[in-house]
């Protein structure tokens, strides 16, 4: 959407599409998208051997089209890009050069362009965005006006922040720092909060909504700004909200300042509740499981939920602690998350598991975005997997814990429970952890699409 909005003001011809089968995008290509010359795609690392796959065909059909890759993959592993299959990759920032290089048609001399690279050998940039109120205010007409679905939703998305000062070592941000240490020197960006304020007027304004979801990874990180953010928040805009923090950043007295404000869903991760575990492999900030507890249970006096996001089949967790961290959410009412780890690669956490030997064997996709088979070898962490397929039962009913556990033993339950349990879990952990923010007849349009996505990983 920033991109869409550079290129707008370029007066440059663009369109997104949210691709959800091939054929179709391809019998797009022959007809309305028949005149376009670069196409471009979001890469996280999840994404990248399906859009290999597209790219193929793209390739066969359409060869003198130019494929360009940009987002958190390409910016991470350049050198595992197929450059066969894409003949640009945007390293970092897209936004301060795409206008130029598309404008000019400098994709067509097939050379490096600032930061939009096509041979790797040669010298290149590495680019970041520095401040984020220079930054265009996102083109949501994009999107809301092609699909109806996105627009209908009752929920609206912001993001008013990059980057984050930890150093958890399964997240792009410490990996950035590690490989970018001049260039992604600045650790956390915000927006302005007046900035930030206008925009959500400005969007409601045209896209009414019922509530908002914030999807920065910490909203609260920087107190000063928090502060006066939610002060203009509670004035101007007042709708129930959902957004993402950290445990050791509500403490003390700040901790009124969430209290108080329209918050209906707080995203938290514990990821673990061994210690050992999320302190020495995770390197999550810091926050003990007794301080986690206390603050659950303090914003469910006040009415609000706590979503609880954990990983499971990480590096010597054992089935203890799977069960440790359900009878924790039992405990303390959160609704529970858990995913099971997938080490991307470029994050601390792969080059860990590989130095470690813990793959299971021809362990080298990245999944696609749900997962529900280990990354780690060894039968403990397959039965860790199964009670992951039972997360929307066992967060909520303790008595089931020590059975799942149990049955967990039999191969025939481990592959019955992710061939059939695995997608209902999914539907069920999301309902839980949405419920409040949408109304029921949204969820059930969500749970489809949910389950759509579900099936083809
Ligand atoms: C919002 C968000 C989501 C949203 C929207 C996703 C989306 N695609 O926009 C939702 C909730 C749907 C989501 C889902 C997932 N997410 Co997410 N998400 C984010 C988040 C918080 C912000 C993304 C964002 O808008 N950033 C702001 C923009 C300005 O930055 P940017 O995306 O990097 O884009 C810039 C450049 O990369 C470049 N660029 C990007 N795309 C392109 C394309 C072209 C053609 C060009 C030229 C340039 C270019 O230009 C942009 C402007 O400078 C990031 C974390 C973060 N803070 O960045 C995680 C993040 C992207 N998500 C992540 C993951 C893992 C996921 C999931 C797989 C999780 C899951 N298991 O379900 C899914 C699927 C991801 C997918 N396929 O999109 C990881 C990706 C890790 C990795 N190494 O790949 C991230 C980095 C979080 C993390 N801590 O590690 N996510
Ligand atoms: S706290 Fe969240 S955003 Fe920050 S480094 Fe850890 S996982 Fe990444």
């Amino acid at each position: 959407m920033m991109i869409s909005a550079v290129l707008v003001q370029a007066e440059i011809v663009h369109d997104v599409e949210i691709i959800e089968d091939n054929e179709s995008f391809i019998k797009k290509l022959h007809e309305e998208y028949a005149s376009y010359d670069v196409l471009g795609f979001y890469c996280a690392n999840t994404d990248y051997d399906r859009i290999c796959i597209i790219s193929k065909l793209i390739r066969q059909q359409f060869p003198e089209k130019i494929i360009i890759l940009g987002g958190p993959n390409p910016t991470l592993n350049p050198e595992t890009v197929d450059f066969e299959l894409f003949d640009f990759i945007c390293v970092g920032d897209g936004l301060v050069h795409i206008a130029q290089w598309l404008g000019e048609h400098r994709f067509a001399k097939k050379e490096n362009f600032h930061n939009f690279v096509c041979n790797l050998e040669q010298p290149y940039e590495e680019l970041f965005i520095t401040n984020l109120d220079e930054t265009p205010e996102p083109n949501r007409e994009l999107y809301y006006d092609k699909y109806p679905f996105l627009k209908n939703m009752g929920v609206r998305r912001f993001l008013f922040s990059i980057g984050c000062p930890y150093l958890c070592t399964y997240c792009h941000n410490n990996s950035f720092r590690t490989r970018f240490p001049d260039s992604y020197s600045v650790k956390l960006l915000f927006k302005s909060p007046e900035k930030a304020i206008s925009e959500i007027e400005r969007t409601l304004a045209k896209y009414p909504s019922e509530s908002i979801s914030f999807s920065d990874d910490n909203l609260a990180i920087n107190k000063p700004w928090f502060r006066e953010f939610i002060k203009l928040y509670k004035e101007r805009v007042g709708l129930p909200f959902l957004c993402s923090t950290t445990a050791n950043v509500l403490r003390g007295k700040f901790i009124n300042e969430m209290l108080d404000s329209p918050v209906k869903i707080v995203g938290m991760a514990m990821e673990t509740t061994n210690e050992h575990i999320r302190t020495k492999i995770l390197k999550r900030p810091p926050y003990t499981n007794e301080e986690f507890g206390a603050l659950v249970d303090r914003l469910r006096e006040r009415g609000i939920k706590t979503r609880m996001m954990n990983i499971f089949c990480l590096p010597t967790q054992t089935l203890e602690d799977a069960e440790n961290a359900f009878y924790f959410a039992n405990k303390h009412k959160a609704d529970m998350i858990v995913n099971i780890l997938v080490p991307y690669k470029g994050t601390e956490i792969f080059d860990y598991c590989r130095d470690n030997d813990l793959f299971v064997d021809g362990y080298e996709k990245e999944s696609d975005i749900y997962c529900a088979r280990p990354a780690i070898k060894g039968v403990e962490m397959e039965r860790i997997a199964t009670m992951q397929n039972y997360t929307f039962l066992l967060s909520k009913i303790s008595f089931l814990i020590p059975i799942v556990k149990s049955m967990s033993r039999w191969r025939w339950f481990r592959e019955f429970s992710f061939r059939f349990v695995a997608p209902v879990n999914i539907l069920g952990m999301n309902a839980w952890a949405w419920l409040g923010l949408f109304p029921l007849r949204k969820m059930i349009v969500l749970g489809i699409k949910t389950y759509t996505s579900f099936k083809r990983s």
